[in-house]
């Protein structure tokens, strides 16, 4: 049976291109679907008895994170940058001086892209987060 001409054969390739494009674009959107949300300019981060939230924030290059301690602690945290990108300048800026309790801020601008790994230094295995800045 040759009912298919060279062109015919030819324009099914494409569609077959195409149709696996379409497939790979859709694994994209679910992809992107299950990723965290989208960089953000600035985000509010809460400090508590025991925990960060949220433990993950995505920011553009230069967003701000204000850390905010939670009115409800009875337990005293302090901001640590465990681990920041290479090349990361003043990372000592990145950590708060003190501890507190409750009633407390502290704001930090990102201008290096790259992965920030911060913890509670008085409860290392409870208090993580984690910031990716987005080049
Ligand atoms: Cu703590």
């Amino acid at each position: 049976m040759r009912l298919r001409s060279r062109r015919a054969r030819r324009r099914l390739g494409q569609l077959a291109l195409a149709s696996a494009a379409v497939v790979a674009l859709l694994g994209t959107a679910a992809a992107a679907a299950q990723a965290p949300a989208a960089a953000r300019k600035s985000a509010l981060v809460t400090v508590n008895d025991f925990y960060f939230g949220p433990d993950a924030v995505t920011l553009k290059k230069g967003g701000t994170i204000k850390w905010v301690w939670s009115s409800a602690n009875t337990n005293p945290h302090d901001v640590h940058l465990k681990k920041g990108p290479k090349g990361l300048k003043e990372k000592a800026t990145y950590s708060t001086k003190t501890t507190a309790v409750t009633d407390a801020e502290f704001k930090k601008t990102f201008k290096t892209p790259g992965t920030y790994h911060f913890i509670c230094t008085i409860h290392p295995t409870e208090m993580h987060l984690t910031v990716v800045v987005k080049k």
